[in-house]
């Protein structure tokens, strides 16, 4: 009997990955490094710092900066991604994600969220779903990102619930990896040929048929 169900945000329950590469975009421009949209799939789950490493690495820059000036970096990357997020309102929010809490709570089952995003709690706040969850975790109380199960194991442990009565709900190959590294039951969104290693994968949110998981 699954207690508990715990979502990514990005690419699971809405899509801010253009957002995040429009903003990427500008700054890797600034700094004269090749940055396109089949190198932003590599971003997807990853956490900001580790996403601009990422991107410093693929155009040799990687020892070009200091501490500081990376993190200055950073924050002017998220400046321009608030701005580009700022008129997010419900109309964002996937088609199913209403209907697939409604049933979640109709049969008692937690709803968390665990995602990469420091801006997550703005953002579903915007979207009208920030009162659906028991439990938002924050990723910065987490030492180690996905592919590691930190974060995930981090909702359950809060909610007092077992990993193994939960299911995860994840569109990133390190995200899949660690709701199975925590023991849980891996729902991918998406296709099965990105997310194998996923209990059952749909290929969008809308189609989850939760009802049939839980039975
Ligand atoms: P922020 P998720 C992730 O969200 C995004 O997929 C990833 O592209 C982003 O770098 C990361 O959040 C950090 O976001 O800069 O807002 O803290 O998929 O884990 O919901
Ligand atoms: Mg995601």
């Amino acid at each position: 009997m699954y207690k508990c169900a715990i979502f990514d945000l990005d690419g699971v329950l809405t899509e801010t990955s253009e957002q995040h590469y429009e903003a990427w975009k500008v700054l890797a421009d600034e700094l004269g490094i090749d940055f396109d949209r089949d190198y932003n799939e590599h971003l997807k789950g990853v956490s900001r710092m580790e996403s601009l490493e990422l991107i410093l690495k693929n155009g040799n820059k990687t020892d070009a900066f200091s501490e500081e000036e990376k993190i200055e970096l950073a924050t002017r990357k998220n400046d321009l991604y608030k701005e580009l997020i700022a008129g997010f309102t419900p109309d964002n929010l996937f088609e199913g994600v209403r209907e697939l809490f409604d049933i979640l709570k109709s049969r008692d089952i937690k709803i968390a969220l665990a995602s990469a995003s420091r801006n997550a709690p703005s953002l579903i706040k915007n979207m009208g779903i920030a009162d659906d969850f028991d439990v938002v975790v924050d990723p910065t109380s987490v030492e180690k990102g996905k592919p590691d199960p930190a974060i995930f194991l981090q909702g359950a442990k809060i909610l007092g619930i077992d990993p193994k009565d939960c299911i995860g709900f994840e569109d990133a190959y390190a995200g899949v990896t660690a709701i199975k590294s925590a023991g849980m039951y891996a729902v991918g969104i998406g296709s099965k040929e990105i997310l194998p290693h996923a209990d059952i994968v749909y290929p969008h949110i809308k189609d989850v048929e939760i009802k049939k998981i839980l039975d």
